[in-house]
């Protein structure tokens, strides 16, 4: 970058009115990243021969082969507009499913977005979301229609065609703006009545119910796209034009006589102009007259293609001639029809102009921030803006003001870190030499030149000897200068070799009020930091060095250390950096681990989490080839990731270092980026690890050849039964509807379980609130503990009751009498699917009561002991029987549990008791730490049984089996196994919504992959105007490695698929399935393994985490003879 440039930018960035921060959002391909390249070549930074060409953002060379973005990276450009000078910090985000955690990084940092739209593939599936992502983030977006090329060219589309089209996908993004306003309205307004019922005094006139739903009042015409409002933007990025309707507007209305104003209204919509009269009427369809839009637009633009396609010269030499247009006499004999479109094109509607003058109207600077957005930035989980303590709601005039005076605090949000390679940094890059240094230089290089002589002279006696003055008479230096001439007037500074070679972590962040300073001291706040916590500990007035304060948890204070403007491949070095601007931090790596808020003043809340749409799903194990490689696997596994916004590593109970990343493309760029950046060392890696899920069902109605059960002839009945028996130990009562009693080892307390499977609507409730029950379990935490909390929010309570509600509303019928009020947990991890009922007469302990010390004196005895069940119950629901996957959809009921010759025994036993306290202090720390802290170390996945710890190094126990709590821990274990046990199990399996589009042609051979991989298609969809089909299926995971590239390859790169995690889903075989009738047999055999999918699901798990399989290899085997030659 030009130094002057760089000035230019520094100037720029403290004039906070004409800051747009703006990232581009899409679905894949749609060209955010060739939109990019134009602008970005309207400040010189790029040649525009090669913009859209370049793809100068995509600076992954695996982003350059693959051809999609998979990171989002910033870039400040420079736009003046009139008088008026603007700083543009642009983000190009990926549009690739896999990377959607990206965009959001992107979009919290940004105040407005450009969505661009694919004019031919219209609005798709990451439209949508990414659509959503801008709105719930509250930043406002325009809309650019891209590829408008592909209409003429590809489509062959008539203007008036053309414009149809266009019209569409305009009322298909808009449809999607008014389903996302319309739910915010009817929220907003149910939150007003929920007020007005809290304290009816306030509301005059409550005797009139207003019906209304308060949508027909709200102005939204604001939200919508269009032509006529100045948000539509009409491109081909490709050919480097693009213009909206003002353009048009300020054109015609010179040529036509009609005013600006008028033309503005009319360009867009059913509108035509009469000549003559030289005004402008409504379209009347039965007249064929041509809107404005296809008239003025559309048809010049098609006249031009029209003329470059067919090389008509003549045509084309008039139409640059009277558009007043130069064009370089090499563009012009170019025999490329798209280099002369694009040189004449992007002279006559600069493409960067068009958007650029668009972003700076429409969206708004960072002074424009909505107090709306500040709220909600500041509110994290179930806490009001109200309910904040009064110096932190001081915080958000600062935010409002965005202020850089010196009393301004200083706010910044880290929404990402990303790694560079050292030598990239600025302070180590080549700079340029002062005269001084380049003077010492020569002197330098002429001395070693005269020594190197003067060898050469010793050993060659035989040459004439020269003198001294033989020296003065050479070209000065100039052997000497060829030398070192890469070097002149650049040196790098020095830096330790190995620094050289290792990464550093660069902060993608925004200033939100107060000037970044390097050298700044700043407080890092964690995701879990409270600063009511901070206000309790630390004394008003606390006036010593930030670095002397007493520790609170999940803040750290560090330093500024750099600061750098982000240049898309470069970095540029920065003293300070105003309020409202994009910046990198260095020197944040030890204090962020993937986001973090930071501030000057303590009593500033951490930022509310990064909304991520994609769920990890795809896990490997990996492994160094060499095993002495391990530390450096370790490290780089730490490092990526810390430089990816979704990647998990976790470490497992058995030693696997796993892996678990967005999708297959994702886990290329993981395993390569840790292979070459991170670990720099070779590894192997696992098979993908697929998920499943643990379930039982109702036992099946009908067998395997679909005959009702009970009416055949069981031949292999002894077989089932002998099988069922194994199952269960001695000493286990079960009673013929599935409950299991079982006693502690110590004979003190006996409990009785039984498992039944939930409906399949309260699984989805509990998957789709486990946020909630996470913040009721905190809540009831902190209650218990006697810790001060924050006010619960009233929205709070109210979705704690619908929630309540909603499973009250599913589990009906006598089977569930009364059981929502008698959940005590949920698990695993006390926020899962699986509920934990308890019958027992004695202890009425629920969710739903709060606090258990709340609900009864006595029952605070049964306390410890309930403590351990419940842990009992989250370990057996963390892994099944089955192969230990998670379980979900289970309902453990506990119907009774006997403790009265514990009571006998232990009511004196006060040792006893404390113990069992200390155990249920560890499972506190072991459950808070495990519930999902951004800023955690990596661990591992699966928490040590509690069992373990207990007994590790307590030598009084009360009897030989270990302290009671931990027998009852592991008891209610087994209790809940069993009880599954002698339920029809089942799997569960992870299943991809898959959205394909493909032309008509391929589409029998789409069909073909999907059913060869277990797919079903819910529905497929033409799309309007084109030969496009839109195929939504649903895929098993287990199915889905490779399925993008088979498909490309099967359809020659016309379809691509885009997959996204969407539920579980049961498989239907019983993984434990023998036939048992002679129908069976005859059917599939006695083994009848070739058909049981589930079992094959089974065993591959089991094997994997080093099982017991049961597996019979050859049975029977029988010699085969050779048929080949008696044939
Ligand atoms: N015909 C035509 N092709 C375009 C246009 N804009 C972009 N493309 C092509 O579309 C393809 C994708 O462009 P990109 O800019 O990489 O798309 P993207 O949105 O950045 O893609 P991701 O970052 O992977 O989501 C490239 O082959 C471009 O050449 C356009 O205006 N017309
Ligand atoms: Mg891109």
């Amino acid at each position: 970058m030009v130094l002057n440039s760089l000035d230019k930018m520094i100037q720029l960035q403290k004039n906070t009115a004409n800051i747009r921060n703006i990232c581009v959002l899409a679905h894949v391909d749609h060209g955010k990243t060739t939109l990019a390249d134009c602008l970005i070549s309207s400040n010189g930074i790029i040649s525009s021969r090669l913009a859209g060409k370049l793809r100068y953002m995509d600076s992954r060379e695996d982003e350059q082969i693959r051809g999609i973005t998979m990171k989002s990276s910033a870039i400040s450009l420079h736009y003046a507009k009139g008088n008026e000078e603007y700083l543009i910090n642009l983000i190009d985000s990926p549009g690739h499913v896999d990377f959607s955690s990206e965009v959001s990084t992107a979009v919290r940092i940004c105040d407005g977005c450009i969505i661009v739209v694919d004019a031919v593939e219209g609005v798709c599936p990451q439209t949508q979301a990414v659509l959503r992502q801008a709105w719930l983030e509250n930043i406002r977006p325009v809309l650019v229609i891209n590829k408008i090329d592909r209409l003429i060219v590809e489509l062959k589309f008539t203007p008036q065609e053309a414009y149809s089209h266009l019209k569409n996908i305009l009322e298909q993004i808009n449809a999607l703006t008014g389903t996302l306003f319309t739910s915010k309205v009817l929220e907003e307004r149910a939150e007003r009545e929920t007020e007005s019922q809290m304290n009816p005094n306030s509301e005059q006139g409550e005797q009139v119910y207003d019906w209304s739903t308060g949508l027909e009042d709200t102005d939204d015409s604001h939200l919508y796209f269009s032509p006529d409002q100045g948000n539509v933007v009409f491109t081909s990025a490709v050919d480097g034009w693009g213009f909206g309707i003002e353009h048009f507007a300020k054109i015609y209305s010179k040529k036509i006589g009609i005013k600006k104003e008028v033309l503005l209204k009319t360009l867009w919509g059913d509108y035509y102009i009469n000549m003559k009269a030289k005004k402008i009427m409504k379209v009347d369809q039965a007249k064929g007259k041509k809107p404005l839009f296809v008239q003025l637009i559309l048809e010049n633009i098609w006249s031009l293609y029209d003329a470059v396609l067919k090389k008509d010269k003549e045509k084309i030499d008039k139409i640059v001639s009277s558009l007043g247009l130069k064009i370089g006499a090499r563009e012009a004999r170019h025999l490329d029809p798209k280099v002369q479109i694009n040189a004449i094109c992007s002279q006559w509607l600069p493409i960067s102009h068009a958007v650029l003058a668009m972003v700076c109207q429409k969206l708004p600077s960072p002074l424009d921030i909505t107090a709306e957005r500040v709220e909600k930035l500041m509110c994290t989980g179930s806490q009001t803006f109200e309910s904040l303590p009064p110096e932190t709601q001081a915080l958000k005039a600062a935010f409002m003001k965005c202020g850089s005076e010196d009393t301004a605090p200083v706010i910044i949000f880290v929404s990402k870190m990303f790694a560079v390679d050292n030598k990239a940094l600025p302070q180590n890059k080549p700079r340029p030499l002062s005269q001084e240094e380049i003077a010492q230089r020569r002197e330098h290089a002429r001395r070693r030149h005269a020594e190197k002589l003067a060898a050469a002279q010793g050993q060659t006696p035989l040459e004439p000897a020269q003198d001294g003055s033989a020296l003065e008479t050479n070209p000065v230096g100039e052997e000497p200068r060829g030398d070192d001439q890469h070097l002149e007037g650049m040196t790098p500074k020095p830096v330790p070799q190995e620094e050289n070679n290792q990464e550093s972590f660069i902060a993608f962040a925004r200033v939100f009020s107060g000037v970044a300073q390097r050298g700044k001291k700043i407080f890092v706040l964690g995701p879990k930091y409270s600063p009511v916590e901070f206000l309790q500990r630390v004394p008003l007035g606390f006036s010593a060095p930030l670095d002397d304060l007493p520790p609170v948890p999940h803040m750290a204070c560090c330093t500024l250390e750099n600061l750098y403007l982000l240049m898309g491949r470069e970095l540029e070095d920065l003293e300070e950096v105003p309020p409202g601007n994009v910046l990198g931090i260095g020197g944040l790596q030890d204090f962020v681990l993937k986001s973090a808020t930071l501030c000057s003043l303590p009593s500033c809340p951490p930022f509310i989490p990064l909304n991520f749409e994609a769920t990890p799903i795809v896990r490997v194990a990996v492994e160094p080839k060499h095993p002495s490689e391990m530390p450096q696997l370790v490290k780089g596994m730490k490092l990526l990731n810390q430089a990816d916004p979704c990647v998990q590593i976790l470490i497992q109970e058995t030693g696997e270092h796993v892996l678990v990343t967005a999708g297959e493309v994702h886990l290329q760029r993981c395993l390569d980026d840790l292979k070459e950046r991170f670990a720099k060392i070779q590894i192997s890696v696992s098979e993908p690890i697929i998920p499943f899920r643990e379930t039982i069902t109702k036992p099946p109605k009908v067998d395997m050849v679909n005959e009702e059960i009970g009416k055949q002839q069981k031949v292999a009945v002894i077989h089932q039964t002998k099988e069922d028996q194994s199952k269960i130990p001695e000493g286990i009562q079960v009673d013929s509807d599935g409950l299991i009693t079982i006693t502690t080892p110590n004979k003190l307390a006996t409990l009785s379980v039984r498992a039944m499977p939930l409906p399949e609507e309260v699984t989805q409730i509990l998957e789709e609130s486990s946020d909630l029950i996470r913040c009721m379990e905190q809540l009831t935490t902190s209650l218990n503990e006697g810790r001060s909390t924050q006010m619960i929010h009233q929205k709070t309570q109210e979705r704690i009751c619908e929630f309540k509600g909603k499973l009250e509303q599913h589990l009906t019928g006598r089977k569930w009498r009364n059981t929502v009020d008698q959940i005590w947990s949920f698990g695993p991890r006390k926020c899962g699917p699986n509920i934990l009922i308890n019958k027992s007469e004695d202890f009425q302990y629920s969710v739903w009561l709060g606090p258990a010390g709340k609900a009864s004196k006595e029952a605070s005895k049964y306390r410890d002991i309930g403590n351990s069940i419940v842990s009992g119950f989250q370990l057996a629901t963390l892994s099944g029987p089955m192969c230990e996957e998670p379980l979900m959809g289970v309902c453990f009921v506990l119907e009774k549990w006997d403790l009265s010759k514990f009571e006998e025994q232990g009511t004196s036993d006060k040792q006893n008791q404390e113990q069992s306290s200390l155990v249920k202090e560890r499972q506190r720390e072991d459950e808070t730490c495990s519930a999902g802290d951004e800023n955690q170390e990596p661990q591992d996945g699966y928490s040590e049984p509690f069992e373990k710890r207990t007994t590790k190094g307590e030598a009084s126990l009360t009897d030989c089996y270990g302290p009671f709590s931990g027998q009852l821990i592991a008891t209610m274990k087994e209790a809940c196994r069993y009880a599954l046990q002698v339920k029809p199990q089942r799997l569960m399996a992870a299943m991809y919504t898959c959205d394909i589009m493909a032309t008509g042609d391929v589409l029998g051979r789409v069909y073909a992959v999907l059913s060869k991989r277990e797919g079903r298609v819910l529905q497929e969809e033409m799309k309007e105007g084109t030969d496009m089909f839109i195929i939504k299926a649903v895929l098993p995971v287990a199915e889905s490695f490779g399925f993008a590239d088979e498909i490309r390859k099967r359809t020659s790169g016309l379809a691509s698929p885009q997959l996204v995690f969407s539920h579980w889903e049961i498989i239907p075989s019983d993984p434990f399935w023998v036939p048992t009738t002679e129908e069976e047999y005859l059917h599939f055999g006695e083994k009848a393994d070739s058909e049981n999918q589930a079992r094959k699901y089974m065993n591959a798990v089991r094997k994997r985490k080093g099982l017991y399989v049961e597996e019979k290899i050859v049975e029977h085997a029988e010699k085969q003879r050779t048929l080949s030659k008696n044939k």
